[in-house]
């Protein structure tokens, strides 16, 4: 409908002026718009214009009218500051001139709603955002004092900085000490996996020992791992330095695009570590993202951060930590392992399944409050019934977040399609 192309319009307008202006991602829209149609009438436009007077106008744009042809359409944006005299303006305009006038952006809801990215290429405009700078390792890491470690990571670091959408993402020859680190993780993890890992990733882990290099002696390349995704669920990777922003973070995957560091964990510690690394997205993400129902469920949760508010991008990167990085999941009469978090370390895999933890089935109503550690095991996890009754669930709790618009993922066009809901 029309309404949907004009918050269409007015949304990639705002994205258009912030990549020029840098604003912050929260930032309020800088303009006011409205859109008016006028008859084809001599003089018509001239006359609405005159009710401008003495109004900064920043922007106008004529089109023909795609509803009635013998109609034209003007899109006009005003500086902010005379937010009081447009008012005047509109009124005018319906009480004068016969034209539809449509007024954007002074809506409240729709003003403060989050920038977040259209085309899949807006997604380079999150590498430098990152939250504890790729190099800049917190005292209690373990490679913090340790500056061989510490210059190897900023060479990561530039990988992911220099990155590019649709670049093939840069090789890496890892080091003697790395692959010996990656060798433990691997060989440790692969004995449990067997009895511990969800059916899903059982099913994927032996075609990624035959097409993409995951051995005991070789740390796999994210560039084919990417490409095998690519053909199993058009999920693909891209090299990150570090953590983002959950939104940033949550935003990839409604692209089906998934942020994969590509340094491994400090070697004095290779049976968990709290940051991710190359074994946490390899090992643990990488099996389920190429299963159709999981990447489908991942999708489902970047969907719904697109523009949410703040309060619901905690609670969705909550839902987030308790299903995608730590969930657990029921396969006939047993519990099994599915969250990447569990399934790339040896000692919480092991742990996860005891009687230590509390365990309590997913709800995302109650799953999104719950509170979290971020350096050890989690004091409490929780079971879905299967990845379809999870989705289910989520896409329930998803409609409740207040947004003005609904989105839908084009993977022709690899972009987002709003879809105005007033
Ligand atoms: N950033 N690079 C990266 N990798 C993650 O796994 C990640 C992140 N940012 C936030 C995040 N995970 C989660 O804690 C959720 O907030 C989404
Ligand atoms: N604790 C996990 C591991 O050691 O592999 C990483 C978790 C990243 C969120
Ligand atoms: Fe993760």
């Amino acid at each position: 409908c029309r309404t949907s192309r004009i918050l269409y319009f007015f949304l990639h307008m705002k994205r258009r002026g912030s990549m020029y202006l840098e604003e912050e991602t929260n930032k309020k829209s800088e303009v006011i718009s409205c859109i008016f149609s006028l008859n084809e009438e001599v003089g018509a436009l001239a006359k609405a214009l005159r009710l401008f007077e003495g109004i900064n106008l920043m922007h106008i744009e004529s089109r023909p009218s795609r509803m009635n042809k013998d109609q034209y359409e003007f899109f006009i944006s005003v500086d902010p500051t005379y937010s009081q005299a447009l008012d005047e303006v509109i009124d005018g305009l319906r009480t004068q001139i016969s034209g539809h006038v449509h007024e954007l952006s002074r809506n409240k809801q729709k003003d403060t709603v989050p920038w977040f990215p259209n085309d899949i290429q807006d997604l380079d405009r999150f590498a430098n955002q990152i939250l504890s700078y790729g190099s800049e390792l917190d005292a209690d890491h373990p490679g913090f004092t340790d500056p061989v470690y510490r210059a190897r990571r900023k060479e990561f670091a530039d990988i992911a900085y220099n990155y590019r959408h649709g670049q093939v993402i840069p090789r890496v020859d890892y080091t003697a000490e790395e692959k010996a680190t990656w060798g433990v993780v691997f060989k440790e993890l692969k004995t449990l996996y067997p009895t511990h890992a969800c059916r899903e990733h059982n099913r994927v882990f032996p075609l990624l020992e035959k097409y993409c290099g995951y051995r005991q002696d070789n740390v796999p390349q994210l560039e084919d791992v990417s490409r095998f995704l690519q053909s199993c669920t058009g999920f693909r990777l891209r090299p990150v330095a570090g953590l983002l922003s959950s939104r940033d973070f949550l935003a990839g995957l409604a692209f089906r695009v998934f942020h994969s560091t590509q340094y491994i964990r400090h070697s004095s510690k290779p049976t968990y570590t709290p940051e991710p690394d190359i074994c946490h997205e390899l090992l643990g993400h990488v099996p389920l993202f190429a299963d159709p129902s999981f990447a489908q469920f991942s999708q489902e949760i970047g969907l719904a951060s697109l523009g949410a508010p703040d309060e619901y991008i905690e609670k969705l990167a909550t839902v987030y930590w308790f299903t995608v990085e730590f969930g657990l999941c029921k396969q006939g009469s047993e519990v099994k392992a599915y969250g990447a978090g569990l399934l790339s370390s040896f000692g919480e895999l092991q742990y996860c399944l005891t009687e230590k933890p509390k365990v309590l089935p997913f709800d995302p109503e109650k799953t999104s409050l719950q509170k979290y550690p971020i350096t050890e095991y989690q004091p409490v996890y929780f079971v879905a019934d299967s990845f379809e009754d999870a989705k289910e669930k989520v896409r329930k709790f998803a409609a409740t977040i207040p947004k003005p618009f609904t989105v839908r993922y084009n993977p022709y066009t690899q972009s987002i399609e709003v879809l105005d809901n007033t």
